[in-house]
C-alpha cells in the first residue's frame, strides 16, 4: 500500500480510517474522498481530499488515475435499517460503489478492501460460533442481500482477474469520533452518549439480544492487517469473520453502572432493528483470521467502557455534546 484512495471518508470508519493510514503511510499518500466536502473539512486540512460521488465511475476513474492510486478501501455504504427504509437506494448506492470500485481496481491494478458485516448473516445461519464458510441464503434485509453480493463479487474479481480484493465481516462497531447512522447495533454507542449527557438511555434493542461489536481501534487494526498479510496465507479472501465481544444491552448496561452508579435504561423495541438483530449470529468463530492474517483483538467489554465513557465525558466536558 503506498497511494490509498478511501471512499466514503466522512462516515463512522473513514473519518478513523484516513488519519489512522495517514500515520502510518504518510498524509500525502492517503487520499480521502466523499460525497460531502463538508463533512471532510478536518481531513481536508491534514491531506488530499477530493468530493466525489463514487456512482461517477468517470470522475471516480480520474482520481484514481491523478494520483496513480494502488489501494482503494471502498467505505462506502447505507446502513442495515436505513437500507430498509429504501432498497433500491441502498442496492444502488452500496452495489454501484463496489462495482465502480472493482472495474476501475481491475483497469489500474489496485488492491481493493470493500468491509463486509454480520449483516451478511440470516435466519438460517447458526447463531453461535458461527463459522466462516457457512449459510449466507436467508438474508432478511437488502443491506445483508448487498453485503452477500459483495462478498460474492469480490471473490469473483480475485478469481477471473486476480485483483487483490480482501474483506471482513465488521461486527457492530463502537466509536467515538462519528456516530453511526442507521445501523441495528447503533444502540451500543449511543449508550455511552446519553449515559453520560442524561444518566439513562433508551434501549431499541431487546435484553438477552446478543450481537458480536467491536471497539473501533480494533477494525482499524484489523484493516491494515489483512491488507498487508502475505496473499500466500489467505486460504480465505471475501470475507473474514472477526470477533471480539459480545453482549446483550443488559450487560452493556451493568457495565456502563460500574462507572455511573445511577445510571438508568429501559426499553422501547424498534421491531424493524429488532428483527434485524435476531436474524444475525450472537457471536462468530473467526479461527480463520486469527490463523490466516493473525488477528488479535486488544479490547473486550470492560476495557471498551472505560476508554468510551473517558473520551466521551471529555467531548462533553468541552461543551462538543
Ligand atoms: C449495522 O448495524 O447495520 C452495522 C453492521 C453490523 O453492519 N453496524
Amino acid at each position: 500500500m503506498k497511494k490509498i484512495l478511501i471512499l466514503g471518508a466522512g462516515g463512522q470508519i473513514g473519518s478513523e480510517l484516513v488519519p489512522h493510514l495517514r500515520a502510518i503511510y504518510g498524509n500525502n499518500n492517503v487520499v480521502a474522498a466523499d460525497i460531502s466536502a463538508e463533512k471532510c473539512k478536518v481531513l481536508a486540512e491534514a491531506g488530499p481530499f477530493e468530493e466525489l460521488n463514487a456512482l461517477d465511475g468517470e470522475a471516480y476513474s480520474a482520481i484514481v488515475k491523478k494520483y496513480n492510486i494502488d489501494t482503494i478501501f471502498n467505505m462506502v455504504a447505507l446502513l442495515s435499517a436505513t437500507g430498509e427504509k429504501n432498497p433500491k437506494l441502498a442496492w444502488d448506492i452500496n452495489i454501484g460503489a463496489l462495482l465502480n470500485s472493482l472495474y476501475i481496481a481491475k483497469d489500474n491494478n489496485c488492491a481493493v478492501f470493500t468491509p463486509s458485516s454480520i449483516g451478511a448473516f440470516g435466519n438460517d445461519t447458526p447463531k453461535n460460533n458461527t463459522p466462516q464458510d457457512t449459510l449466507q441464503r436467508s438474508n432478511t434485509t437488502i443491506y445483508g442481500v448487498c453485503k452477500v453480493t459483495g462478498e460474492l463479487l469480490s471473490d469473483y474479481y480475485h478469481h477471473r482477474f486476480g485483483i487483490d480484493t480482501r474483506s471482513v465481516r465488521f461486527p457492530g462497531l463502537i466509536s467515538y469520533v462519528t456516530m453511526p447512522g442507521g445501523g441495528t447495533t447503533d444502540y451500543a454507542v449511543e449508550i455511552y452518549y446519553d449515559a453520560i449527557r442524561k444518566g439513562a438511555f433508551t434501549c431499541n434493542i431487546d435484553k438477552g439480544t446478543y450481537m458480536d461489536m467491536m471497539y473501533m481501534p480494533d477494525a482499524l487494526n484489523a484493516v491494515v492487517q489483512l491488507m498487508e498479510a502475505d496473499p500466500s496465507k489467505l486460504k480465505h479472501r471475501n470475507s473474514f469473520n472477526i470477533a471480539a465481544m459480545s453482549f446483550d444491552p443488559e450487560q452493556i448496561a451493568a457495565e456502563v453502572c460500574k462507572h455511573i452508579p445511577d445510571f438508568k435504561m429501559e426499553y422501547s423495541v424498534d421491531k424493524v432493528k429488532q428483527a434485524i438483530a435476531n436474524s444475525w449470529p450472537n457471536n462468530m468463530d473467526d479461527t480463520c483470521a486469527r490463523e490466516e492474517w493473525g488477528w488479535n483483538p486488544q479490547y473486550n467489554l470492560k476495557s471498551m467502557t472505560e476508554d468510551m465513557l473517558d473520551k466521551v465525558k471529555k467531548q462533553f466536558d468541552a461543551g462538543l455534546i
